[in-house]
């Protein structure tokens, strides 16, 4: 039928315990000669060996030293097999690749004058044969040839043995990698790098050196990245007893990636805009992501590679995980409620709409067709969310006791989410059975929550309703284990301790919802209580809970923990725009809550310019049936004016109060500061675009923050001197590529549906590069994803260039072409006028992609 199954899994017949690999690297011609050590699994004999190997030219193969004829193997373009040799063999192959060729950036392929690879998760097979396979895990020796004046430097994964000239402008260096390690954690890197370097001692007294390389015009720019590597490296030694365990951690820098970063076995490959940083051409923003990437993929070292995946269908067992960790290690390391709120936005905004839509999928899939298309936000976000649900529900002391067995029974094998859940059963005590729905069924849960307050026996209950909609493929769902966290309130703000009757274990103010419905009884209570649910947003989950706007007043004052305010303030906002019986009310107490806050110095700034920011269009949207868009985003931006009227002069005086603070430095007042002065710039600037604020601003700034954020306002506000100001940073950045994504991105997300024929211009200028993923990005990822005007035009102008870019693109890079085909997965939602168009576009598709990722989804999209 075209699937993999989950059920079909079987251990590999024969395993690979040394792969030997000798690269003579030339950008048009690499040869690649194999020495793969073979042993047969002793449970499954007569077997033949089968090999992955994609669109190979085979030069040479011999077995035991015996060159084999066309009666000893069959190599089909995909596979190769050779009949069984009965006994452990050693398989020696020499094949020719073409990495200047290679547009699809999996294999080995050209970035600029660099060579690269990028192996997970089925692109080692486009190297030379091998079981491609996670749970086929050989040692590795890899030794790579080049012409030194072109490729100086000359990475591989592991440890560095020797090097050596070769005569004739060539020469050679050989790594040993002696950790197991799956080929999709293959890597190397060739070329002209240059590299900032630091020499520390781990806590196991291991010497490391940590390097990260980039194109020698930008190694000033890898500073801030390498002290990432080195606070991630520290966190992970004291948050989860975990250490490094090569001499070296390689980072590489490469202008052309399709994702974001690769956790390659002691040689990371990362887009460059996750490791490139000043204060001139980074944001903040970038800043704190480039810390996470590079914390994420350093994580991957314990969680993914030391304990790596038994088959694809686990892929959120190293993701989930890994993002989990990493989000840790910002929370510990910066604002816990900052990070929160980033990640909850997240989660509302795009999983559950992902969740919700014609491409929703388990966390633990039980089918494929493609892999590569289950590099989802429900992998790495839901994923990561059910492992917090896990933590929430044993404590942090024994959530790590169960993480050390986990390492430890796991450690050099491949892993299924069973080990994990066993090890965290053992170190709990729990039985995890209920848990592991959370993994199997897909769809956002839903909890309707009820409250009866009887006056004369003071009695009062909590009824609370659990339901998952249906999904693709799961029309039937059953409860889920969900820790639900709920304060109650008297009327004098002070918190009721009593714990409920409940048909639930219940434990300081958290529930254990199992059933379908549970009810919380607490007797004899004075007055009405106010309740409040899921501080830290614990369980991801939609919240119903009808409260009254006072109500809501009451808890936004009442609730001191900052994730809690905030997200009682989108809950008010969400009401002004999507409740119609009290949509004033909520606007004016949102007003009143927003002007105490923007009056309170004590607040973090940043914290403020959270609660300034509005649920954004996406989350908006995943909180009606049918999606009008026009209506949405007038509404949105009618709240938007009125409460910046509300609030004009508390924002004048909080931008000019915060300008000396704001004006550079990275530590985190600076960046608050820069936050919420960018915020109340916005406003101003939507108030009154003829005010020279923006303006003003973008002359005298001194970072990218200050500088990106008002060219942001003046281009889309439309104010005078924007195309001034764009013209003047196109051209003071013209050379920096990372930098041109940010101005690019700004004009396709302009909110116009004019913004259209800007990007078609922009398409048809020097500026398009199709081949760069972070191009394809800026420029059609930001229209069709941030730009709902501009996407949703009535005229289905906006579906039909993105849909006619899918298809060019699915023949350069197939997985950047179906993460762009990614943003229809709501179509059936948008309203008529919107979704025929959609469709439409949609089914021209058909027939013309050619690539099984494009496929897949489109399937999936019209199914
Ligand atoms: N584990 C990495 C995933 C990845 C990837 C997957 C498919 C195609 C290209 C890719 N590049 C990187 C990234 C991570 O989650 O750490
Ligand atoms: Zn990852």
């Amino acid at each position: 039928d075209g699937f993999v199954h989950l059920a079909d899994y079987r251990a590999p017949a024969w395993r690979v315990l040394h792969a030997g690999l000798v690269f003579e690297l030339d950008p048009a011609a690499t040869t690649v000669e194999s020495v793969l050590s073979l042993e047969p699994d002793p449970a499954r004999p007569g077997q033949p060996v089968t090999l992955d190997g994609e669109g190979l030219e085979l030069l040479a193969i011999e077995l035991d030293g015996r060159a084999l004829g066309g009666d000893g193997y069959a190599y089909d373009g995909h596979q190769l097999t050779i009949l069984d040799p009965g006994r452990a063999c050693e398989l020696r192959t020499r094949v020719r690749i073409h990495p200047d060729a290679n547009t699809r950036l999996e294999g080995l392929y050209q970035s600029g004058r660099l060579l690269l690879t990028q192996c997970e998760a089925q692109g080692f097979r486009r190297i030379t044969f091998m079981a491609d396979r996670p749970d086929v895990m050989p040692r590795w020796r890899i030794t790579l040839r080049a012409a030194r004046d072109a490729f100086p430097v000359l990475l591989a994964n592991g440890n560095p043995v020797s090097s050596r000239g070769l005569g004739d402008g060539r020469h050679e260096a050989v790594w040993e990698n002696p950790h197991p390690t799956p080929a999709y954690l293959f890597a190397i890197a060739a070329g002209e790098l240059g590299r900032v370097t630091k020499t520390l001692r781990t806590a196991e007294g291991r010497e490391v050196e940590l390097n990260v390389w980039a194109e020698p015009g930008d190694v000033e720019r890898c500073r801030y990245a390498l002290g990432a590597v080195d606070r991630s490296l520290r966190w992970d030694e004291r948050r989860f007893g975990r250490g490094y365990d090569l001499d070296v951690f390689n980072v590489v820098a490469a202008q052309d990636f399709t994702m974001g970063a690769m956790e390659n076995k002691g040689l990371n490959i990362f887009n460059a805009r996750y490791i490139l940083a000043d204060e001139a051409t980074a944001t903040d923003a970038d800043f704190l992501a480039i810390e996470s990437v590079v914390a994420h993929e350093y994580l991957h070292n314990w969680s993914g590679n030391r304990v790596t995946l038994r088959d694809w269908f686990q892929l959120s067992l190293k993701e989930g995980l890994t993002v989990f960790r990493d989000t840790e290690f910002s929370s510990d390391l910066h604002s816990r409620a900052l990070k929160r709120i980033e990640v909850v936005r997240l989660l509302r905004g795009r999983q559950f709409a992902e969740d919700a839509g014609a491409l929703a999928h388990p966390v633990r899939p039980d089918r494929y067709k493609e892999i590569s298309n289950f590099y989802t936000l429900t992998i790495y976000e839901k994923g990561a969310e059910i492992i917090r649900v896990l933590h929430t529900l044993v404590g942090e002391d024994t959530f790590r006791a169960g993480m050390d067995r986990y390492f430890a029974d796991n450690d050099g094998k491949a892993a299924t989410l069973e080990d994990f859940l066993a090890a965290h059963a053992a170190a709990s005590g729990r039985d995890l059975a209920q848990f592991a729905r959370w993994y199997a069924q897909a769809g956002t849960p839903e909890l309707a929550i009820r409250a009866d307050f009887d006056a004369a026996s003071g009695d009062y209950t909590l009824t609370i309703d659990q339901h998952t909609p249906a999904t693709p493929g799961q029309p039937e769902k059953q409860p889920l284990l969900i820790p639900l966290r709920f304060a109650l309130y008297d009327a004098d703000g002070g918190e009721i301790t009593t714990p409920p009757e409940a048909d639930a274990v219940v434990r300081e103010g958290m529930a254990e919802l199992t059933a379908a419905r549970h009810v919380l009884r607490w007797r004899g209570l004075r007055g009405r209580p106010l309740p409040a649910f899921n501080h830290g947003f614990a369980a991801p989950v939609k919240l119903q809970v009808d409260y009254s706007v006072d109500e809501l007043a009451r808890l936004a004052r009442l609730e001191r923990d900052a994730f809690n305010r905030w997200d009682l303030l989108q809950r008010l906002a969400t009401d002004a725009l999507l409740g119609a019986a009290h949509a004033e009310a909520a606007t004016q107490t949102l007003s009143d809550v927003l002007a105490d806050l923007l009056e309170d110095t004590s607040a973090d700034p940043a914290f403020v310019a959270e609660c300034l920011a509005l649920p954004d269009f996406d989350t908006l949207a995943e909180q009606v049936d049918e999606v009008d868009v026009e209506a949405l985003v007038g509404r949105r931006e009618e709240l938007l004016d009125r409460l910046a009227e509300d609030q004009v002069e508390r924002l004048q005086s909080r931008y000019e109060a915060l300008a000396d603070v704001a004006a550079g430095g990275l530590d985190g007042p600076e960046m608050s500061a820069r936050a919420l002065r960018n915020a109340c710039l916005s406003w101003l600037t939507r108030l009154d675009p003829q005010a020279a604020l923006a303006e003003a601003q973008f002359a005298a700034a001194n970072t990218m923050t200050a500088r990106l954020a008002a060219l942001r306002c003046l281009l889309h506000f439309q104010a005078p001197g924007a195309e001034a100001a764009l013209a003047a940073f196109q051209q003071q950045f013209r050379h920096d590529p990372l930098v041109t994504d940010k101005w690019i991105a700004l004009v396709a997300t302009r909110p116009h549906p004019e913004a259209l024929a800007d990007v078609e211009a922009l398409m048809a200028s020097n500026w398009w590069k199709a081949t760069n993923p972070n191009r394809v990005r800026a420029l059609l990822g930001s229209f069709a994803r941030s730009n709902p005007l501009g996407f949703h035009r009535r005229d289905g102008a906006g579906y039909r260039l993105v849909a006619t870019q899918v298809a060019s693109l699915d023949a350069i890079n197939p997985q950047v072409a179906a993460r762009l085909l990614g943003a229809f997965e709501s179509w059936r939602r948008w309203t008529a006028p919107h979704r025929g168009p959609a469709r439409e576009a949609l089914a021209a598709l058909e027939g013309k992609l050619g690539s099984p990722d494009g496929r897949d989804l489109l399937e999936r999209l019209l199914g």
